[in-house]
């Protein structure tokens, strides 16, 4: 298996509980490496942008809300099969359903503030990476 990259985000509900460090630790001891990283505060635009895929839902507008709320921290994230070891790592979107020893089990309020954004296929990784990060502030 290659090593590849995937694209991470640490949410409002993880950054206001101080969570930063313990969230990046559970990734790196699933093998990640965090080969990029930046503390922002996501602006209307961008958060409707990143999420235009869900933009018929009806969570939605909240979802929105939600991750403006707080400052996030955006990773790239390298390893073997990076877009699958960070969604096994995170668990499922519903923490009610996520496995014991994953970020979401651990650390995500409900169902909207869960923590962790992980991308879910290697070509969203790709769009997802170049929606916040320049090549050069990749350090692999
Ligand atoms: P993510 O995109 O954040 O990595 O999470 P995911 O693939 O597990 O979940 P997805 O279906 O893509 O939904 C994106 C995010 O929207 C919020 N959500 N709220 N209120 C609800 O029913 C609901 N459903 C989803 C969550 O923050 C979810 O991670
Ligand atoms: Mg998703």
């Amino acid at each position: 298996m290659a090593t590849t990259r995937t694209f991470s985000i640490i949410k409002p509900d993880a950054t206001r509980r101080n969570l930063t460090g313990a969230v990046t630790a559970k990734l790196e001891e699933a093998g990640l490496r965090v080969v990029a990283s930046k503390r922002i505060r996501m602006t209307k635009e961008q958060a409707e942008g990143f999420y235009a895929v869900h933009k018929e839902r009806p969570f939605f507008n909240d979802l929105v809300s939600f991750m403006i709320s707080g400052p996030v921290v955006v990773q790239v994230l390298e390893g073997e099969d990076a877009v699958a070891a960070n969604r096994k790592i995170m668990g499922a979107t519903n923490p009610a359903q996520a496995d014991e020893g994953t970020i979401r089990k651990a650390f995500a309020e409900s169902i909207e503030a869960n923590s962790v954004h992980g991308s879910d296929s290697a070509e969203n990784a790709e769009i997802e990476i170049a929606y916040f990060f320049k090549p050069e502030e990749i350090v692999g």
